[in-house]
């Protein structure tokens, strides 16, 4: 292994010249934002790659998911994961929406199911699911819970672009879902995101809120936002779509050489994904359980010394953070599952410029934990 630094992320670039021919027509139009053509090109292409036609672009995952909750006009408490980015809570939060925290299942480290319909109140309307990792929710038991209680149901995608299951794109589940482009992202346009609507008419509204509510040059018609994608991500996300499939692929092989380096290893689980669904390699998360001969966190401090950057998403869990924790629902009791995961989780780098030798050296440092702080 070479002695760069390894960090969890890394954002996949394609090669400048492919990018300078968009750049300069952006420097001859002078249209930089405000649903320029790029704009429009780029939700045109997504909308393609996806099989999702009514999809809107975004400033940035959070902000998507702000503006999904709005246009839905989401109120009262929204049943949610703990165990996510805090962006996922932050925007009930922003919109004035309780959180009501649910487990989740051991194994995908998903929302489970079968848990949320005790936390359901009078004041519940909507589940906010992640698909954690890029491994697709239980979307199926989610909708038939949403249905008997009409509730409405938000996907939050940001580790989903690209993951499809046996009927298409994984965006297209429930009232909306949100993706991110962010620089740590599977697919980046530096920052950025998406709101996969299900109609025109729910595109339109998400249109006039991330445009300060403008319907016309005159007529504000809500209090928006500011939540347009600027022309040049628009244009980082053309090219970038032309790479895709080999970024996924190399990332596949990653993850396949991560699995049989780390095969065997004792307290170390690799997370297992549904093989029958289409992955995108979002992240390699390991579990380090208490039959390994150090704790988490100083396995992941040693490979820290040895200049492997993994990172402990997510920990700490929401429902620990000051903003939530006095929540009845954030109380450990009821999310042991969440807490375990969070105390035993470590992603590895996976990305790009993760060789092969890399991932060997790495599942080595990681058997033998003694070697790692020695380096
Ligand atoms: N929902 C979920 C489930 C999410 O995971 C996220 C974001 C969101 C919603 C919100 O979407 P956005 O609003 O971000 O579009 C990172 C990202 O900032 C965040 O986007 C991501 N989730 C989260 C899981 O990870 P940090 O604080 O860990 O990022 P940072 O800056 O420490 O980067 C991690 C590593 O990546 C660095 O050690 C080096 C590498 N890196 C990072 C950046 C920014 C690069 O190589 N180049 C870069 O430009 O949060």
């Amino acid at each position: 292994m070479s002695n760069r630094p390894l960090y969890v992320a890394q954002p996949y670039l394609p090669p400048l010249k492919e990018l300078l021919p968009h750049l300069e027509a952006i420097w001859e139009s002078r249209v930089l934002t405000n649903g320029g053509s790029y704009h429009q090109r780029f939700e045109q292409a997504l909308a393609e790659q996806t099989g999702c036609p009514h999809i809107a672009l975004c400033t940035n995952g959070t902000l998507a998911l702000v503006l999904a909750l709005q246009s839905l006009r989401i109120t009262g408490e929204v049943i949610t994961t703990p165990y996510s980015f805090v962006a996922t809570s932050h925007a009930l939060h922003w919109n004035g929406i309780k959180p009501v925290f649910v487990d989740i299942d051991p194994t995908t480290l998903n929302i489970d199911p079968y848990k949320i319909e005790a936390a359901i109140t009078p004041q519940t309307t909507a589940i906010l699911a992640l698909h954690c990792y890029g491994q697709p929710a239980d979307t199926a038991a989610i909708q038939k819970i949403a249905d008997i209680y009409n509730l409405t149901v938000i996907y939050d995608a940001a580790h989903a672009f690209g993951v499809e299951d046996a009927g298409g794109s994984i965006l297209r589940h429930g009232d909306m879902s949100i993706t991110s482009f962010h620089a740590t992202k599977v697919f980046t346009t530096f920052e950025g995101g998406a709101i996969v609507c299900p109609d025109a008419k729910a595109k339109q509204r998400i249109n006039y809120l991330k445009n300060f509510g403008f319907a016309d040059e005159t007529t504000v018609i809500a209090p928006g936002i500011n939540g347009k994608m600027n022309e040049f991500s628009a244009a980082l996300g053309i090219v970038q779509l032309e790479h895709f499939d080999s970024v996924i692929a190399r990332r596949r092989e990653i993850d396949t050489a991560y699995r049989a380096a780390l095969d065997g290893i004792r307290g170390i689980r690799c997370l297992t994904f549904d093989t029958s669904e289409k992955r995108n390699y979002s992240y390699f998360p390991i579990l380090v359980s208490g039959e390994y001969p150090t704790a988490r966190d100083e396995l992941y401090a040693r490979l820290k010394k040895s200049g492997i950057h993994s990172r402990r998403y997510f920990y700490p869990l929401i429902s620990n953070f000051p903003t939530y924790r006095s929540l009845p629902s954030s109380q450990p009791s009821n999310l042991p599952i969440a807490n375990r995961a969070s105390d035993q989780v470590l992603c590895l780098p996976i990305h790009a410029e993760v060789t092969i030798a890399d991932v060997e050296e790495i599942a080595s440092l990681i058997a033998n934990p003694q070697r790692a702080s020695t380096c």
